[in-house]
């Protein structure tokens, strides 16, 4: 019976991902049709050239052609184009394609700073060439190491003042030892570098500056094969089961689950993209909208080793790596839960082809023991039998999983029947370390950068901040941004014998100089409202966002990596909507030079109230390394919530229905 359902829940998915192939909504991603069409009407007008796809994706649709096609979907939906960055003959072009008409609308040259994201297959053939390199080939030799055990990485090379436009898209390529263990980030080829430049693939700068030991590959294996007992004894089975199928239903991109409606689709360079976010009111009876669009627009990581081997790493994994090319397929049982249902997407290769990735997303329904709701109560009329109502917290999750090179990021949007949206990003994977000559804390008398974890391995310092574009738009897209600062107020009352309290006093922003905020040791709630829907009480309708973590930027702000991570240096900004404003790094972001970054654009100081708004938020985390990241580092995980705040007339979730009991008796 067990095994019955087992296959069972396998199947389920694939009944779905038959139904995904019918759906479709303006917000799809690009399909391998459509990808295929865009690649060909590309290479076909640009014949006798390599063309490398760094970019393809879906062009937005105007949202007032969006939000019509919603509210009526017998209308026809906006019509179909794509956007393509690409380079060829060493210049770097913006396309935009007629999907209907199968034509090229717009091929603009970019001359400005700054290069689109790198393509895989640059980044594997940049990381070949030292290989064949004779010096390099002599300074592995010259460290007793042998060249063919040699991996290599292409790191991007940021900018650091140099005042002319860089004329060349350049890397920087590390190199790892692979010998008696898979985990070669841990083992540093440390003070070599090779620079190559992509546009003409060859290396064009190496240098070996010192020699350092390399670390052992003792105690860098992860496999279960390749380690040594003991290990943690086994729990006992756990068993998640929905023999009836999961509650949400999957139609195409669209999720709907419980009273959440929203769609789900992959950006190359976003990941991914929840869009269209809508709750039904039971008390209301209507579906209102909650947000417009959200995703990650940057994941800025700085190290902070000033070495010449270190120092310009300063990585912007969205802009740079790109967040959904990083995409992994996930592992059922393992990275998602037994009752999840898989979905599989399609990017551009570096050629333009469409290329699948399966397992992509995994949407599932969390029931992880939590309370959702509880009260006890002291029966009047029977002593000691106190009346108790509680109800277990169900909610949906949509989770996807980069791996940027050594770092896996684990990205899940959490969407909870309170009307709740929790953003969680879990980081695991392996940590970027420097080899080093010492083997104990007491011979450390230099700066380092970074604590010991193993011998002859340092955890450089360093910092994740992810920046979240959150385009909420609720009841209506004219909403205000309100800053509710706590404060505390003497007490002048002389019939109190109280001194103080503490009081909100609410600020509505007005221009975007206004909703600059660091969270950071500020007794502050900022919410998005919607000044002209309010309760019956007469409080705006809002939504508030409860930071999980207070980490802000601790480079100077004139330093150029912050210059180009400037977007930062708060924690929410609010841009009125644009729908050119999309990545917080600017939009062409490797060797930028920060001057098209969401700390620009607001220097306008626009507008903000009452107005098409969106709110920028920056989740960060400082990471000191510790012995416990290494190997591989156990899974560290903070976000935010966005969470009704006067949305609703009254608690969303006391009439929640609890799930059905289910039976098995007849299971042995
Ligand atoms: C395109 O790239 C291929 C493979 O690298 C190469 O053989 C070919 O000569 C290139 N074509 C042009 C027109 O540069
Ligand atoms: C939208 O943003 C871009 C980039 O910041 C800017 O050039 C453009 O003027 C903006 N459009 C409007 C209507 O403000
Ligand atoms: C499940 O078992 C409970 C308790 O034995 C019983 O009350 C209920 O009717 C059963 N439900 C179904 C769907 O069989
Ligand atoms: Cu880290």
């Amino acid at each position: 019976m067990a095994k019955l359902l087992f296959s069972l829940s396998l199947l389920i998915p694939l009944l779905f991902l038959t139904i995904a192939a019918v759906g479709s909504h303006p917000l799809d991603s690009l399909s391998p049709n459509e990808f295929e069409l865009t690649r060909s009407l590309i290479t076909n007008s640009n014949p006798y050239t390599n063309i490398t796809f760094q970019y393809v994706a879906l062009a937005d649709p105007t949202k007032q052609s969006v939000l019509s096609w919603l509210s009526n979907p017998k209308t026809p939906p906006p019509p179909r184009r794509a956007t393509a960055i690409v380079r060829f003959n060493k210049a770097t072009h913006e396309i935009l394609i007629d999907l209907v008409k199968k034509t090229i609308l717009s091929d603009q040259v970019y001359s400005g700073p700054g290069y689109a994201p790198f393509t895989f297959e640059e980044q594997f053939a940049a990381a070949a060439l030292p290989l064949s390199h004779p010096p390099f080939a002599a300074a592995v030799k010259k460290r007793g190491l042998k060249v063919e055990k040699v991996v290599c990485v292409c790191f991007s090379v940021g900018w650091f003042g140099e005042k002319r436009k860089m004329e060349k898209r350049i890397v920087k390529v590390q190199c790892f030892y692979l010998d008696g263990s898979l985990n070669y980030y841990m083992r540093p080829v440390e003070g070599v570098i090779v620079i190559v430049d992509l546009d003409e693939m060859k290396i064009v700068g190496f240098h070996d500056r010192y020699r350092v030991p390399m670390p052992k590959a003792s105690g860098t294996e992860y496999r279960p094969s390749k380690l040594k007992p003991p290990f943690l004894p086994p729990l006992n089975g756990i068993k998640m089961l929905q023999p009836d199928g999961p509650s949400f239903k999957i139609d195409g991109q669209s999720i709907s689950w419980a009273n959440w409606k929203f769609h789900l689709s992959l950006d190359e360079r976003a990941g991914p993209i929840i869009s269209l976010a809508s709750i039904y009111d039971m008390e209301k009876q209507k579906r209102r909208q909650v947000m417009y669009r959200g995703f990650i627009s940057e994941l800025f990581v700085p190290y902070m080793d000033l070495n010449e081997e270190w120092y310009y790493r300063t990585f912007f994994d969205a802009g740079e790596y790109a967040l959904g090319q990083c995409a992994v397929s996930l592992q059922p049982l393992r990275d998602c839960p037994e009752n999840a249902v898989f979905m599989d997407t399609y990017t551009a290769a570096g050629d333009g082809r469409p290329m699948k990735m399966s397992n992509t997303f995994c949407i599932f329904e969390r029931h992880a023991g939590d309370i959702m709701w509880r009260h006890t109560e002291g029966n009047k009329n029977v002593p000691n039998t106190p009346i108790t109502e509680t109800r277990a917290e169900m909610s949906l999750v949509v989770r996807m999983v980069a791996t940027v090179a050594n770092y896996d990021y684990i990205l899940d949007w959490e969407f909870k029947q309170s009307g709740s949206i929790v953003v969680d990003i879990g980081l695991t994977g392996l940590l970027a370390v420097k080899a080093s000559k010492y083997t104990h804390n007491d011979q450390i008398k230099e700066e380092v950068y970074g604590p010991l974890l193993a011998e002859n391995t340092i955890g450089v310092h360093h910092d994740h901040f992810v920046t979240f574009h959150l385009d909420l738009d609720m009841d209506g897209v004219a909403n205000s941004a309100v800053k509710s600062n706590l404060r505390t107020v003497r007490s002048r009352d002389a019939n109190s014998p109280r001194l103080s309290y503490w009081t909100v006093i609410a600020e509505t922003a007005k221009t975007e100089a206004d909703a600059m905020i660091k969270l950071r040791n500020q007794e502050l709630e900022f919410s998005i409202v919607n000044p002209n829907q309010k309760t019956k009480m007469g409080n705006p309708v809002g939504y508030r966002l409860i930071p999980r973590s207070m980490a802000g930027p601790l480079l100077s702000p004139d330093d150029y990596p912050q210059r180009r991570g400037a977007f930062t240096n708060n924690d929410v900004w609010v841009t009125p909507y644009n729908s050119s404003e999309k990545w917080a790094s600017g939009l062409f972001t490797d060797q930028s030079h920060g001057d098209d970054t969401l700390a620009t654009w607001t220097l306008r100081n626009r507008k903000i109230e009452n107005r098409d708004i969106v709110m920028w938020y920056t989740m960060g985390f400082h990471h000191v390394p510790c012995q416990e990241d290494y190997p591989l580092m156990p899974t560290l995980r903070r976000g935010f919530e966005l969470r009704p705040t006067n949305f609703f007339e009254s608690n969303p979730v006391l009439k929640v229905t609890p799930p059905h009991i289910v039976n098995f008796t007849n299971c042995s």
